[in-house]
C-alpha cells in the first residue's frame, strides 16, 4: 500500500476530495462535522485503478493547527497539495509549502479543486509556477471538483502514476513508528496509529516506545487484522497499558536508532528571504516525524547549527528535521528552515574556537563524503566524524556497515587507524627504552596509551615491525634489530603469496639478507632454512610434505617440482629436508615416497 498526505489552505476542498476519493468520512470528530472543519488528522483509503490501496492521512488547513498538520505529513514520502480554483495560492498553501519543501518532500501532486466553481486554469498555472521553485521535483496538476465529482477518474489515474513513482522501502530498514494518533481500548490496553515509512512490523516484536520496552500484542492495517505490516503503511498497534506516551513518540526497533538530545545540524534555506543559521531565533520548536520538541540553537559557524532538544528523540545521521519559531505571530510564516542532521553525538565544545573548528570539520566530512556517497551518509562519513566505531553504534546512527570491521565488530576511520599503528610503535620504543630489562610492553599499557576502549584494536594494530607474544608487545620479532626484521618482513610477503618460491640471491642481496641474518630470522622463528641461502616461511615443509603425499608414490624430483610449482634449487634441499625430518624417505637413486 501507498500513503499519501494532503496539504493546502483552510476551506480549499482537501477532506471533501479525500471523501470522494474513498467514500470515507476523514472529519471523525463531532465538533470537526459540527464546524466543518479539520480539527484532526484525518484517516481514509481506497483501491487505485491499478488495485494499489492508498491511505490518505488528512491535515487540516487552518494556521492554529499547523503542528498537527506536520505531524501527519511528517513521516509520510508524498503529497496531494490542494489549492482551491475559486480562491488560488493562499497563505496557508504558501505555508504548508515550506514546510513541505524543509522536510525534503519529493513526490508530490497538484490538485486544483472547486473547478465548478471557477475556471482552474489560472490557479493551476499560478500553483504550478509556486511549486515549480520549491524543489519538490516533477509535480504534475488535475483539475477537479469534490461536489460534482468531475476529473476524479483522472485524478485517479493521476495518484497511480504518482505512487508507481514513489522510492520503495526496505522492508529489512529499522523501524521507527512515529505515533499520530493513541487511544485507550477497554479491556485490550492502548491502541497507537502512525504511518511506518520502511521496515517490518510484526505480532509479538518488542520495540522500544520513548526508550521502554514494548511488545506488540495485536496489529491492524486499515481496519484489517494483520500478524506483520511493511512499510509504506498506515499501521495501528495494540500495546498493554492505558498510560503509554502518544502523538510525538515513537516506537523503535531496538538499538535502530540513536536516542539523543544533542545534534549538530546542516540548516538549508527555504522559503522566504535567505536567513543564516547565525539569524536563527535561540528558541525554536524542531518538528520530526509527529514530534514537536522546544530546541535550543547554537550556531557553530556557516549553516551548522547545534540544536539541544528538550527531549531525546530517536534519530539517524541524515533525518530532516524543521524548524519553526514558536515566538512569531501567528499571521506570519513560521516554518524558518529545514535541516539536516549530521551528527547525533557530537562532542562537547570546550575552548575558544571550538564551534567554529566543529562545524568545519562536519562540513568537510560532509563534502568528502558526498563525493563517495551521494544517498545517506554512510560508513566513511560516520567514522570520520566519530574515528572508532562498534557496528551496533554504527546501526544505531542508520548506517548499515558496507565492510568487514578493522578489528572485530570495531571500524576505524583509516587515516586514523595508520596514525595508531605509528603511535603504537613509538609507544613500544618507548617503553622498551624506558625497560632494557623487560622492553617488551604489557597490552594494556599500549591501550591506556592510545587511549583505545579496547585491548583487541591494539592487538590488530601489532603489525611488523611489531610483534605480539605473552600478551606483550615487543620492537621487533625475537629482538631481530629493526631493518632486519622489516627486511624479513618483506620476504615472508613475498613467500605468503607463492610459498615455495624461495627468494633467490638476488632478492636476497636487495633486501640486505646475508647469511647471519637468515639465520638470526630462523632462531627468531620467522623464517624457515631448508638449505644455504633457501629461505621459506616456517610451516612450509608440512604444507609440502601433505602436497607430495597427494602424489603417486613414490615420486621423481621432477614430479615434486611440478607438485610444488617451484624450481630444481629449491626443491632439491626442500627434499633433503624432508628426508632429515623423516617426512619423505628416499626409494632409489631418483624416487622417494612420503612416510
Ligand atoms: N462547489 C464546491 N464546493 C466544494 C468543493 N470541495 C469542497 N467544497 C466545499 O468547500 C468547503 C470546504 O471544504 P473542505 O473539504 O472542508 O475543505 P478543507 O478545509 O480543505 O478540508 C465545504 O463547504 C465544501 O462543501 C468543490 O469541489 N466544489
Ligand atoms: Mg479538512
Amino acid at each position: 500500500m501507498h500513503v499519501v498526505a494532503t496539504a493546502g489552505h483552510v476551506d480549499h476542498g482537501k477532506s471533501t476530495l479525500v471523501r470522494a476519493l474513498t467514500g470515507m468520512e476523514p472529519d471523525r470528530l463531532d465538533e470537526e462535522r459540527r464546524r466543518g472543519l479539520t480539527i484532526e488528522l484525518g484517516y481514509a483509503w481506497t483501491a487505485l485503478p491499478s488495485g494499489e490501496r492508498l491511505a490518505f492521512v488528512d491535515v487540516p488547513g487552518h494556521e492554529r493547527f499547523l503542528g498537527t498538520m506536520l505531524a501527519g505529513v511528517g513521516p509520510v514520502p508524498a503529497v496531494m497539495v490542494v489549492v482551491a480554483a475559486d480562491e488560488g495560492w493562499m497563505p496557508q498553501s504558501e505555508e504548508h509549502l515550506v514546510a513541505l519543501e524543509a522536510l525534503g518532500v519529493r513526490h508530490c501532486l497538484l490538485v486544483v479543486t472547486r473547478s465548478d466553481l471557477a475556471d482552474p486554469a489560472p490557479v493551476v498555472a499560478q500553483a504550478l509556477a509556486r511549486l515549480d521553485t520549491a524543489g519538490l521535483g516533477e509535480v504534475e496538476a488535475v483539475a477537479v471538483s469534490g461536489r460534482t465529482g468531475q476529473g476524479l477518474p483522472e485524478l485517479r489515474q493521476a495518484l497511480d502514476r504518482l505512487v508507481t513513482g514513489l522510492p520503495r522501502p526496505d522492508p529489512a530498514a529499522a523501524v521507527r513508528l512515529w505515533i499520530d494518533r493513541a487511544f485507550s481500548v477497554t479491556g485490550s490496553g492502548t491502541v497507537i496509529t502512525g504511518t511506518l515509512p520502511a521496515g517490518t512490523v510484526s505480532v509479538g516484536d518488542e520495540l522500544l516506545l520513548a526508550g521502554e520496552p514494548v511488545r506488540v500484542r495485536g496489529l491492524e492495517s486499515l481496519k484489517e487484522p494483520r500478524d506483520t505490516v511493511t512499510g509504506v503503511a498506515r499501521v495501528a498497534v495494540n500495546l498493554r497499558g492505558h498510560d503509554v506516551p502518544g502523538r510525538g513518540h515513537a516506537l523503535v526497533t531496538p538499538g535502530g536508532w540513536t536516542y539523543t538530545d544533542l545534534v549538530d545540524v546542516r540548516v538549508a534555506h527555504v522559503g522566504g528571504p535567505r536567513r543564516e543559521a547565525a539569524g536563527l531565533p535561540r528558541r525554536l520548536t524542531v518538528h520530526v516525524g509527529s514530534a514537536a520538541v522546544a530546541a535550543e540553537a547554537r550556531p557553530l559557524g556557516g549553516r551548522v547549527v547545534r540544536l539541544r532538544l528538550a527531549r531525546p528523540v530517536p534519530l539517524h545521521l541524515g533525518d530532516v528535521l524543521l524548524l519553526r519559531d514558536p515566538g512569531r505571530a501567528r499571521s506570519e510564516a513560521r516554518v524558518l528552515a529545514g535541516a539536516s542532521v549530521l551528527d547525533v553525538r557530537p562532542p562537547a565544545l570546550g575552548r575558544r574556537g571550538a564551534a567554529r573548528r566543529r562545524a568545519a570539520q562536519l562540513e568537510s566530512a560532509r563534502l568528502e563524503s558526498a563525493l563517495l556517497e551521494p544517498a545517506a551518509p554512510g560508513t566513511a562519513y560516520a567514522l570520520r566524524l566519530h574515528r572508532l566505531l562498534r557496528a551496533a553504534d554504527l546501526r544505531a546512527m542508520g548506517v548499515e556497515p558496507d565492510t568487514p570491521g578493522t578489528s572485530g565488530e570495531w571500524y576505524a576511520d583509516p587515516g586514523h587507524w595508520k596514525d595508531l599503528g605509528r603511535r603504537l610503535v613509538e609507544a613500544v620504543r618507548h617503553y622498551a627504552a624506558g625497560h632494557p630489562l623487560d622492553p617488551a610492553m604489557p597490552i594494556e599499557a599500549a591501550r591506556h596509551e592510545l587511549g583505545l576502549p579496547d585491548r583487541r584494536l591494539v592487538a590488530t594494530l601489532v603489525r611488523p615491525p611489531l610483534t605480539l607474544a605473552g600478551g606483550r608487545i615487543a620492537a621487533g620479532p625475537g629482538g631481530l634489530p629493526e631493518p632486519v626484521a622489516r627486511a624479513v618482513e618483506r620476504l615472508r610477503r613475498d613467500l605468503a603469496a607463492r610459498p615455495f618460491h624461495a627468494p633467490d640471491a638476488g632478492r636476497l642481496a636487495e633486501l640486505g639478507l646475508g647469511p647471519r641474518e637468515l639465520a638470526a630470522a630462523e632462531r627468531a622463528g620467522s623464517l624457515l632454512r631448508v638449505g644455504e641461502g633457501v629461505a621459506l616461511l616456517p610451516g612450509a615443509d608440512a604444507r609440502a610434505a601433505e602436497l607430495l603425499s597427494r602424489l603417486p608414490q613414490p615420486f621423481t624430483v621432477s614430479q615434486a617440482r611440478h607438485a610444488l610449482g617451484t624450481t630444481r634449487r629449491v626443491v632439491v634441499p626442500l627434499l633433503e629436508h624432508l628426508d632429515r625430518a623423516g617426512l619423505t624417505e628416499r626409494v632409489d637413486e631418483v624416487h622417494r615416497r612420503c612416510r
